[in-house]
């Protein structure tokens, strides 16, 4: 049975991934067996990302592109295909987030968050279908959110563009699970990573971050999640041990979705 969690042979793609949970992802596939390509949306950022897959121990190839530009994320595809064989598996995690109040948020914002977040998995999704068909089988991981579920203010662009990817999801499972394609979302709790930080950093007297507390209410776990816990997952999503799950949002969130949040102490 442990075998089927094997990723032996196959080659993955995952977007954005020179930190951050893409990062922790790819380094989790890469033990499970599975050949390690990335993009990042900078030179710089893709050379951080070798040097930290090496210090890893993990040879991992690097491709400067911005997940927004359609002919590039061809290209790159293209690339990749030719430099370490059929992606398999591909993990759509490049994302940005914009914290506003709507009202006040411009246009041009809501629309480049809607693009990286919702239209781009698109884009890298339709990129690799063609050779995922050819060989009749692939497994799309779409990196989701609580925003895929919950709303909460200042985060509008967010929210809609990762509840228009948990519907993504659901799309190419419906459209593809015939040929033995399996897309699938993660869904990630409130994770420690740069994307984060500003929710995280403790106020100038030393005391936590309003946020910060409020998370720790909202989370049975009462921990913010780390990268590595979304690894296993990620691993199950992108291995035959998952070849009948299809179209489902799987949440690594500590709990928060079953949760309330934590009750007055009487
Ligand atoms: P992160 O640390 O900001 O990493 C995201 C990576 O994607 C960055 O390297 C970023 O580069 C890159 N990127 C952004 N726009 C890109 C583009 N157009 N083309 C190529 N790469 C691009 O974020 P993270 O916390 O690891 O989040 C990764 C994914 O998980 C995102 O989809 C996020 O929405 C999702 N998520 C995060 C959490 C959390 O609590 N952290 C929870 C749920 C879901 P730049 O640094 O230049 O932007
Ligand atoms: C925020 C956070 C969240 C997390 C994540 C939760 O501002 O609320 O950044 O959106 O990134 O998406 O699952």
């Amino acid at each position: 049975m442990i075998r089927k969690f094997s990723l032996e042979g196959k080659t993955a793609l995952v977007t954005g991934a020179s930190c951050g949970i893409g990062f922790a992802i790819a380094k989790g596939l890469s033990l499970a067996g599975a050949r390690i390509t990335f993009n990042d949306i900078s030179a710089e950022l893709v050379d951080t990302g070798l040097a930290a897959y090496e210090a890893a121990g993990i040879s991992a190839k690097g491709y400067v592109c911005d997940v927004t530009d359609e002919a590039a994320v061809k290209a790159m595809v293209a690339c990749i295909e030719k430099d370490a064989g059929p992606i398999d598996i591909l993990v759509n995690n490049a994302g940005i987030i914009k914290r506003e109040p709507m009202h006040e948020m411009d246009e041009q914002d809501f629309r480049k968050v809607i693009e990286v977040n919702l239209i781009a998995p698109f884009m890298v999704a339709k990129a690799v279908l063609p050779g995922m068909m050819a060989r009749n089988g692939g497994k799309i991981i779409n990196i989701c959110s609580m925003m895929s579920e919950l709303g909460r203010e200042t985060v509008s662009a967010y929210a809609a563009a990762k509840g228009g990817l948990k519907m993504l999801t659901r799309s190419i499972c419906a459209e593809y699970g015939g040929r033995n394609i399996q897309c699938n979302g993660l869904g990630p709790g409130y994770i420690a990573t740069p994307q984060t930080a500003p929710l995280r950093e403790k106020r100038p007297d030393g005391s936590p971050h309003p946020f910060d507390s409020f998370i720790l209410s909202k989370t049975p776990a009462n921990r913010w999640g780390e990268p590595e816990d979304l690894v296993g997952p990620a691993i199950f999503l992108a291995s035959e041990a998952s070849d009948f799950v299809n179209g489902h949002i799987l949440y690594a969130d500590g709990g928060i979705l079953a949760y309330i949040g934590r009750q007055p102490q009487a």
